[in-house]
């Protein structure tokens, strides 16, 4: 409904503002909705994001500078916020599995050895842990604990294994027995602790 003022300007009728401003408020109403609906997905794990690793990122059980040791990294992320970091897959691991935590990550990530340096893994290749295939034991410099090498693809851990030794398990697979089963962890152990 459009009129002309004294002026001759075109002006709206009240229907046509009273229809944009209601189109407005349902627009406002309908983006609320979306980000209401995003909120329980976070908490149920589906679509939380990896986070960086800073280069003065200390690791959450044995307090290093994660950057200043070799070998995949894993972070865990809670409900809640919280960002705990690890030097090392075998140190996430230790920390997830104890009977404490084991319910508290709400979303793992480890880097995919298969994209990225082994001594300087990247940001870029953060992957999530509970999908990945793990190559427990081989014959690499890691971080603290055994070596414990993560990929995205299973053929690619395969590769890994044949080439360094070691063997293959999935997310399910690693428990606190495996970690502590390995028979290259008191070697590397020491390599590590010896340049303290
Ligand atoms: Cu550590």
């Amino acid at each position: 409904m459009l009129a002309l003022n004294e002026t001759g300007d075109v002006v709206y009728g009240i229907h046509e503002w009273t229809l944009k401003y209601s189109l407005c408020v349902l627009l406002i109403i309908a983006l609320l909705g979306l980000a209401g609906c995003r909120e329980p997905d976070r908490e149920a794990n589906a679509q939380l994001a990896a986070v960086d690793f800073e280069p003065s990122d200390e690791c959450h059980i044995c307090g290093m500078v994660i950057a200043n040791l070799p070998g995949p990294k894993g972070e865990a992320l809670l409900a809640d916020g919280r960002v705990f970091k690890f030097c090392s897959t075998y140190e996430l691991f230790t920390w997830l599995l104890q009977p404490e935590n084991r319910h508290l990550g709400s979303a793992v990530f480890v880097h995919d050895m298969s994209r990225t340096d082994w001594n300087k893994p990247d940001n870029d290749h953060l992957i999530d842990a509970r999908t990945a295939s793990y190559v427990m034991g081989a014959k690499v410099k890691s971080g603290m604990g055994a070596s414990l090498a993560s990929f995205k693809s299973k053929e690619d851990a395969k590769v890994f294994m044949a080439n360094n030794g070691g063997r293959l398990l999935d997310y399910k697979q690693i428990n606190l027995d495996s970690l502590n089963g390995s028979e290259d962890r008191s070697i590397i152990s020491k390599e590590v602790h010896s340049h303290h």
